[in-house]
């Protein structure tokens, strides 16, 4: 997606609050990834598998470890969506 520079650095800003909780094979992942690609967001991308510290932050504030996990913080408040689609359509509905 193609923004003006003003557009994209409000975009990037935004994607400072958000990292996603991912393994790099699993195929829910991808879709999610791709979306992000799509939407032209910087998202920091975490890896639950490989990473013990990830893992952990994952179960223990996200509830469980499932992938996708999409950790959102605005200003003091963080929330942690799971499921692909929500994940896609939220991102859609900010970004989009
Ligand atoms: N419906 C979920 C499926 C996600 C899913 O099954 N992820 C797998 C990895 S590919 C997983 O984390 N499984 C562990 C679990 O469900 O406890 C989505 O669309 O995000």
């Amino acid at each position: 997606m193609k923004r003006t520079e003003e557009d994209q650095a409000l975009v990037n800003k935004a994607g400072e609050g958000l990292s996603l909780y991912q393994f790099q094979s699993c195929p829910f992942c991808v879709k999610v990834r791709r979306q992000i690609h799509k939407l032209n967001v910087p998202i920091e991308l975490r890896d639950a598998k490989n990473n013990e510290q990830f893992r952990n932050e994952l179960a223990e504030n996200g509830g469980r470890i499932k992938v996708p996990c999409l950790r959102i913080q605005e200003n003091n408040d963080v929330q942690w969506m799971y499921e692909s689609n929500d994940i896609n359509a939220y991102l859609q509905q900010r970004f989009g």
